[in-house]
């Protein structure tokens, strides 16, 4: 995995929507539920809380329970379910310290309850309100649907380890019917995409329809891996420090059995070697040392890798290099709090900042939809791509206009650029093979987000098939932008400035930020030893390998409708020489701009000399002014070659890699640019996009259609001292632009903070322009 990535922030226009993921420890919370009978159910979620709760009928009770909502599908008999619900309701009540809100909340169900009969649904989030519409088609799954699922699926096919149960999208067709005519067309039906393995490793994908309770799609697929999940991760260093091969290699380099407690490892996915295939189910462990539990054991890389079999949990290899390096003698370089404070403690000369929102915040959650200053947003979240923000619009004046029909990171590949063996093993896709959902911490409050926040948690499947939850996996508020517009005029000092928060959002821009933080993966050096220019000797004894961070977002763009075509823009000068007839004073540039008719011309490189940027357009529509399609354009300025070369496997592995931007034809199954199932993947063939380039045909037309773009962009990273011991966050942006997309700047009416025209200037020179809420100006 890579090592210190956070593919976390994405702004939308002021709006941050964000989530971090983490290393280990998944939070476990369980639910519990009764089913009345074959298809119906009734299902009581609950959040981890205090106090205890015990609902007798059920056999899935854990420790601490809250029950905090109640939902129920298709009853047969609904003073039967009402009777259920209520006896639930008073077994809470006895608990008396949640008496409070549970009777607020269970009011309102049983009033739902009465009202809609049968076909009610009513639940109570874990934030404590009460929720009674049902869930949007684009949600993503609840705990209860992905118990239902998965009860499904052990009816029919047995015990299996559970990889994934995640929403199976709607079909963009359905979906957009049904947005369209929510009244007439068909809702969308609940699917669940299932991931699972049986004993001895046969890995099935399945889909289940939820609505139907029916299994619609179940078959073995062969030759694959599924991602590794933290429950895979987490066993591999018990049975690590255990294996004798591994004691002896330790005891080699300096460290005795009777420490073996020490030693910790961070399994990885082999990646791919050709040694050991596909078949077997398998990942590498990156060996290190802790002298005190508390000490970074980053410091004390050790200089073997084992080979962990997952399906039968032990090592079936470890590669040693030829050259050894002893455990490293160095002391310990920390970054707790307790140790520095050892080295001289923290600066005291920081004063606080505070962050208010006195009056609250200006954006609406209806669900999981968000509603901030004319833009609209569904928030989806996914173990694999975490966030996924669907059906994007924009109301322009009471028109409300689609501009993405979903934003997502789809990818990521993190190649080290070490060619002794097995460092070329080391190119971990962090999404393909990890899950950037599963990856998720929870947030809080003063230390990932800061001001008013509105959380949502993400709910996921264990191997074992019961639901869980993190709880405050995604966080959204809004921050300070800064300037958003200002202009002073020389002659009489009139100006507008606007440094009011969100401003800078509310122009229609949506940016992608991503901070790269945490602690870099290394490698044991020895005194004296050259790194060859492959790393940095980031601390006496510790090598930081040379590593790339490339991300693939993918984009699929719904510019007043879903016919799009993409351009690629670049800024050159105009053609002739000086003193010839059509640029006779040389001074003529312009943009040029190169259409994409087919997915061949569309697979294009960053160009920095000519600050290439790329439109989505509708060339359907033309803004009234300049003549030029409506379009948003994607503004990205770090974007490096992948650099493994041509052949490599990292190239075969990451076709998605090969190119900054990739376009294709939409369709629904094409959401993962290295393919759906990542680990032990040879590259031949590429998986993914490369793969359905060549199904649809590389000159098949991507010209005013619906198309998707797959941005390839990152950094290249040569570690330094500054990286560690922790690695200071190195920010990354990227912007989607309107251009001629709207008639005028469209944060014309965000009422200044500041301002004055000539006339007020003339009037006297403390007139401002500026209006309270209640009509009056405020002078400055
Ligand atoms: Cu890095």
């Amino acid at each position: 995995m890579s090592d210190h990535t956070i593919p976390n922030l994405v702004k939308g226009s002021g709006l941050r929507i964000c989530s971090v993921p983490r290393h280990l420890g998944l939070g476990q919370q369980m639910r519990l539920s009764n089913r009345i009978d074959g298809r119906k159910t009734i299902s009581v979620y609950e959040g981890v809380a205090e106090g205890a709760f015990k609902y007798s009928k059920d056999p899935v009770v854990g420790q601490q329970y809250l029950i905090l909502g109640l939902h129920y599908h298709h009853p047969s008999d609904p003073s039967i379910l009402r009777a259920w619900i209520w006896r639930t309701i008073k077994s809470l009540l006895d608990n008396t310290r949640y008496t409070r809100r549970i009777s607020a909340c269970s009011k309102i169900s049983a009033e739902k309850i009465t009202r809609h009969g049968s076909r009610s649904t009513s639940a109570i989030d874990p934030s404590g309100q009460c929720d009674s519409s049902p869930p949007h088609p684009l949600d993503p799954l609840s705990t209860s649907e992905i118990d239902a699922t998965v009860s499904l699926i052990r009816r029919e096919h047995g015990q299996l380890n559970f990889n994934a149960v995640t929403l199976f999208e709607p079909r963009k067709a359905e979906m957009m019917a049904w947005l369209a005519s929510p009244e007439t067309a068909k809702r969308p039906a609940r699917a669940a995409d299932v991931v699972a393995i049986a004993p001895g490793g046969k890995v099935y994908d399945g889909v289940v329809d939820l609505d139907q309770n029916k299994i619609v799609e179940w078959k073995h697929t062969p030759n694959v891996q599924p991602l590794i999940t933290m429950e895979d991760l987490q066993e591999v260093e018990h049975v690590v420090r255990k294996d004798p091969k591994v004691i002896e290699q330790c005891g080699i380099i300096g460290i005795p059995p009777e420490d073996m407690h020490k030693v910790y490892c961070d399994p990885w996915t082999i990646g791919y070697d050709e040694r050991f295939g596909t078949g077997v189910r398998l990942q590498q462990a990156l060996m290190y040392y802790r002298p005190h539990v508390d000490d970074s054991q980053y410091t004390f890389p050790l200089d073997f890798c084992p080979i962990y079999n997952s399906e039968e949990k032990k090592i079936i290899h470890i590669d040693v290099p030829t050259v050894r390096r002893p455990l490293n003698k160095a002391l310990p370089n920390n970054y707790h709090p307790e140790a520095i404070e050892k080295e001289g403690g923290f600066r005291t000369d920081i004063k606080p900042i505070h962050i208010t929102q006195p009056e609250g915040v200006s954006f609406q959650v209806n669900g999981r939809s968000i509603d901030w200053q004319n833009w609209n947003i569904h928030v989806g979240f996914n173990y694999r791509e975490g966030i996924v923000l669907n059906n994007i619009t924009f109301n322009d004046k009471g028109n409300v206009r689609p501009i993405f029909w979903r934003l997502s990171l789809a990818e990521m590949v993190v190649p080290y650029g070490n060619p002794e063996h097995p460092h070329q093993r080391k190119h971990a896709f962090d999404l393909g093979e990890y899950g950037g959902g599963y990856m998720t911490n929870s947030l809080a409050l003063g230390c990932d987000c800061k001001g008013a926040i509105h959380y949502m948690d993400a709910a996921f499947v264990n191997r074992a098939g019961a639901s869980t939850i993190i709880k405050n996996a995604i966080c959204i508020h809004e921050e300070d932008a800064g300037i958003l517009f200002k202009h002073t005029d020389f002659r009489d000092e009139s100006l507008c400035c606007n440094p009011w928060s969100q401003a800078y959002y509310l122009d229609g821009t949506v940016q992608l930020e991503i901070k790269l933080t945490g602690i870099l993966n290394t490698y044991s050096i020895n005194p004296g030893e050259d790194t060859k220019g492959w790393g940095t000797e980031v601390y006496p004894g510790v090598n930081a390998h040379n590593h790339q961070h490339l991300f693939c977002l993918r984009v699929d763009p719904n510019i007043d409708g879903p016919n799009n075509t993409v351009f690629q823009v670049d800024a050159v000068r105009g053609e002739g020489e000086v003193g010839s007839a059509e640029n006779p004073y040389g001074n003529a540039f312009y943009a040029k701009k190169t259409k994409f008719s087919t997915p061949l011309e569309a697979m294009s490189d960053y160009d920095g000399s000519t600050s290439r940027t790329w439109e989505m357009s509708n060339t359907n529509k033309l803004n009234p002014f300049s003549k030029k399609p409506v379009c948003y354009k994607l503004v990205s300025r770090e974007v490096p070659p992948l650099l493994p070369k041509d052949g490599s496997l990292v190239w075969k592995r990451a076709g998605f890699a090969r190119h900054a931007v990739h376009v294709t034809k939409y369709s629904d199954d094409e959401i993962h640019p290295a393919g759906r199932h990542v680990p032990q993947t040879s590259g031949e063939p590429s998986h993914g996009i490369p793969a359905w380039i060549e199904a649809a045909g590389p000159n098949s037309s991507i010209d005013n259609t619906d198309v998707v773009l797959w941005h390839t962009f990152g950094l290249t990273h040569f570690p330094a001292p500054e990286d560690y011991p922790i690695m200071p966050a190195e920010p990354m942006t990227l912007l989607l632009r309107p251009r001629n997309f709207f008639d005028r700047n469209p944060a014309l009416d965000v009422p200044p903070s500041y301002a004055r025209t000539p006339s007020q200037v003339a009037a006297g020179a403390n007139a401002c322009g500026c209006k309270k809420s209640d009509g009056s100006s405020v002078l400055v």
